[in-house]
């Protein structure tokens, strides 16, 4: 595997699903791999999971892990080609990325869109320069538009926990913010369930629908107690507007998923990204009862990465 950026750069979907459940059952077994590799994790927005679970997995393939805040600690970065530079960046992403290349066998990048101009974010022109100019494999740690690793992390805890023999029902709901957030996590889940051996339904309230490109294919429902039906799994998500790009257009009152709304299901595995805001976007009840899944979710982040860059140090062994 040359990147990581979204579903489309993985082969067997299937089969890297079930790399990372055989890692998570013996995640020491291929120490030697990363002997002498060096991984670059670049932040550019906060990370708890993210940055921790692909430092572990870095680690379990015997890797030395690097990490850097660099919105906080780096120089202030120009992405713009062409610019001259007499304002407030400092460094061009030019020297940025390749220098980074020089010192690490793979980088990690997480940016966030800015949630302003749309045809910015979905141009994903950060990731796809960093890519071209670092020179190394580059795993996405979650860019304007997507979160491959949650994704997969999410498909991986999806079929360890499905009753065998049943094609699940997976529903995708909205859930209440109090700001705007990226659409990352949710298309990103329904373009990965989209390959996957599932079920999906979208459940949003209008003027929330996600991109065609992500969701075509799959049922999306305004009315969420009808999408909640015979659910096996329900993922809770805010995502700000596509339509009236990056805008809160509603307080959502009704969305929270609630044990009201799980008696609607087929008694449904409740899944969260997180961090999630209690009492707003889930119901206390819900994080602290038998039916959620999300520190087993947060767990299987380790091997959902461990999977990917497994692939990235076979190809440059
Ligand atoms: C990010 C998101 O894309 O939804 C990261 C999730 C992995 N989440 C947030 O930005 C939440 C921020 C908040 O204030 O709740």
């Amino acid at each position: 595997m040359k990147q990581f950026t979204s579903v489309h750069d993985v082969q067997d979907v299937a089969a890297l699903v079930n790399e990372a459940l055989q890692l998570k059952q013996t995640p020491l077994a291929h120490k030697a791999l990363g002997q002498d590799k060096t991984l670059g994790l670049i932040f550019m927005n906060p990370s708890l999971r993210t940055r921790l679970s692909t430092q572990k997995a870095g680690m379990n393939l015997g890797m030395n892990v690097m990490v850097m805040n660099l919105d906080k600690e780096g120089w202030a970065l120009e992405t713009q080609d062409g610019v001259v530079m007499n304002g407030t960046t400092v460094e061009h992403i030019r020297e940025a990325a390749a220098v980074m290349g020089q010192y690490c066998d793979i980088i990690g990048i997480r940016s966030f869109p800015k949630l302003q101009d749309r045809e910015e974010d979905y141009s994903e022109d950060l990731l796809n320069k960093f890519i071209k100019l670092a020179g190394v494999p580059v795993v996405s740690l979650e860019s304007a538009t997507r979160h491959p690793l949650q994704s997969l992390a999410d498909l991986v805890t999806i079929k360890e926990q499905a009753a065998a023999g049943k094609r699940p029902k997976v529903v995708l709901t909205w859930a209440p913010h109090v700001k705007a957030i990226p659409h990352c996590v949710a298309n990103s889940f329904a373009e990965w369930m989209q390959q996957a051996d599932v079920d999906l339904v979208i459940t949003n309230p209008e003027g929330y629908d996600l991109a065609d490109k992500f969701t075509k294919g799959s049922q999306v429902l305004h009315n969420q107690d009808e999408a909640l039906k015979g659910a096996d799994f329900v993922y809770v998500k805010n995502w700000s507007s596509y339509e009236e790009y990056g805008k809160v257009l509603t307080d959502g009152e009704g969305w929270m998923m609630t044990n009201e709304k799980l008696a609607l299901t087929n008694n449904a595995k409740v899944m969260h990204c997180l961090p999630v805001r209690r009492g707003l976007e889930l119901s206390q009840e819900i994080l602290d009862g038998p039916n959620s899944l999300v520190i087993e979710q947060a767990n299987n982040r380790t091997y959902a990465a461990q999977a990917v860059l497994k692939r990235m140090l076979e190809r440059i062994a």
